[in-house]
């Protein structure tokens, strides 16, 4: 991986009216465009500069703050340049045109991180998550970035890759003797380690899902008989009035879904068609897709109309429901009147609450349990969190598709030839996560989906 020998510019803030806008600048030339367009002695680095800003022309174009970075001390690990100006996008673009005139090159989009990454600033997973930072939409999700940018998922492959390592050269030194077995003490210290490896991988790929939670928002589906409050409470919890309630029964028949913050969660709320026993055509629609949106629901919220008789709901709906992802909620207890108790449970391990979507009653208890049942989708990893991403997880499956066979293969005496390769998928597979291994087309991919100036 060779370094860049161009410079690249791109404008770093969002396009539009602001206080400031600042564009970014990384590259060889920093110095002599400093130099050029600023005059004066060289810039200190790290240390912003009050100056004008002159075109090639010697046209003044704004007064700016100015830092240059000394590589390798920068985020891209070049020589680099922040330019601050007044948020006018019409400032930006001329500054931006400006350094274009001089020999810049407009960064593509994820360009700054990508040679942040190919410089050695940062491996792949940090990459990443610079990304994810940016695009968390909720205190959880934040943490989760800022660990990972730290490198705590590097830290965890650099530690199943290491003990492979060893697991591989104990292997190898038996390759130039293929009618010897690996000695009884050699293959018990092969499989212990190769279990320890094993148990890494899974534990890492178990927090896929949490992963998934973190970046899509936990999807979580409002189900209940109609009428019973489901839209009501939907749009208490978003804030507005998102659903159309009805004193009319059937009155949601398509799904609505919206994003909302409870505490450090972000849920995708989603808000469905009732489920009656006995449909009409119409409504039949809108329950096949309740029972579609059922199906892949990581939280239930079960609103039940507290001064009605329990409702029976389909056994699809009902075999998911489990006391780590449902909260039965006994809606409008405004309307029970003392002595006038509400049915007991349909199942009596699910957690319950008593609120009202009318008067509010009881939201900020349900918002407690959603928060506690959020927290545990992320399972035994202690106080490092880490939540990784399909990329991730695809690569994962790979490596532990490799271990499980090169694990057979000990176990069963194999030769051991086979078993080394087996050793060097995995290990291509850790470093394929990390970054390690040339992939031109999978650094297209990633970065691609990065935004210009980031
Ligand atoms: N008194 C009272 N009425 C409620 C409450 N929640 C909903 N309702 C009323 O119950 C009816 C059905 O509400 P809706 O949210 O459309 O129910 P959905 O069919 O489950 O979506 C409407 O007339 C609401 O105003 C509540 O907590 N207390
Ligand atoms: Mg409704």
């Amino acid at each position: 991986m060779s370094r860049p020998t161009d410079t690249i510019a791109a404008l770093a803030t969002p396009v539009g009216t602001s206080a400031i806008a600042v564009v970014r600048v990384s590259g060889p030339d920093c110095m002599e465009l400093a130099k050029a367009i600023f005059g004066g002695p060289p810039l200190p680095p790290r240390i912003a500069r009050h100056s004008d800003y002159r075109d090639v022309n010697g046209c003044l174009l704004d007064d700016v703050l100015v830092t240059f970075f000394h590589g390798p001390r920068s985020y891209t690990g070049e020589d680099s340049l922040e330019i601050a100006s007044h948020g006018n996008p019409f400032i930006a673009q001329s500054i931006l045109t400006d350094l274009l005139a001089r020999g810049c090159r407009a960064a593509e989009a994820g360009e700054f991180t990508r040679r942040a990454f190919l410089g050695g600033k940062m491996d792949l997973p940090q990459a990443e998550a610079v990304m994810d930072l940016i695009h968390a939409r909720s205190e959880r999700a934040l943490a989760a970035a800022n660990q990972q940018l730290r490198g705590s998922l590097g830290r965890h492959l650099g530690d199943l890759t290491e003990g492979l390592l060893l697991v591989l050269a104990r292997v190898e030194a038996y390759i130039d003797f293929p009618d010897e077995d690996l000695p009884a003490e050699d293959r018990r210290i092969v499989l212990d380690e190769l279990s320890r490896v094993l148990h890494g991988t899974s534990r890492l790929l178990a927090t896929h899902h949490y992963g998934e939670l973190l970046r899509d928002g936990i999807k979580t589906v409002i189900i209940g008989e109609p009428n019973a409050g489901k839209s009501s409470l939907l749009n208490r919890l978003v804030g507005r009035d998102r659903a159309l309630v009805s004193a009319e029964p059937g009155t949601t028949r398509d799904f609505i879904e919206e994003r909302i913050i409870l505490g450090p969660h972000c849920l995708r709320l989603i808000d469905t068609a009732g489920l009656n026993p006995t449909p009409a055509a119409l409504e039949r629609l809108g329950m096949d897709k309740t029972l579609e949106r059922a199906a892949e629901a990581d939280l239930f919220l079960w609103v039940l109309d507290a001064t009605r008789p329990l409702p029976t709901l389909p056994n699809s709906v009902t075999g998911r429901l489990t006391p780590s992802n449902t909260i039965v909620l006994f809606n409008k207890v405004d309307l029970l009147t003392p002595g006038n108790a509400h049915a007991p449970l349909p199942s009596p391990t699910l957690p319950t609450l008593q609120i009202s979507a009318l008067t509010g009653d009881g939201l900020t208890e349900l918002t407690d349990s959603v928060v506690r049942l959020a927290d545990a989708f992320r399972q035994g990893q202690g106080d490092e969190i880490i939540a990784i991403n399909s990329r991730h997880a695809d690569a994962l499956r790979r490596a532990r598709e490799c271990l499980e066979t090169a694990r057979q293969k000990v176990a069963e005496n194999g030769a051991v030839e086979l078993l080394a390769s087996d050793l060097r998928g995995a290990l291509d597979a850790f470093g394929e996560i990390a970054g390690k291994i040339d992939n031109e087309r999978m650094l297209d991919h990633l970065f691609k989906t990065f935004c210009i100036g980031k």
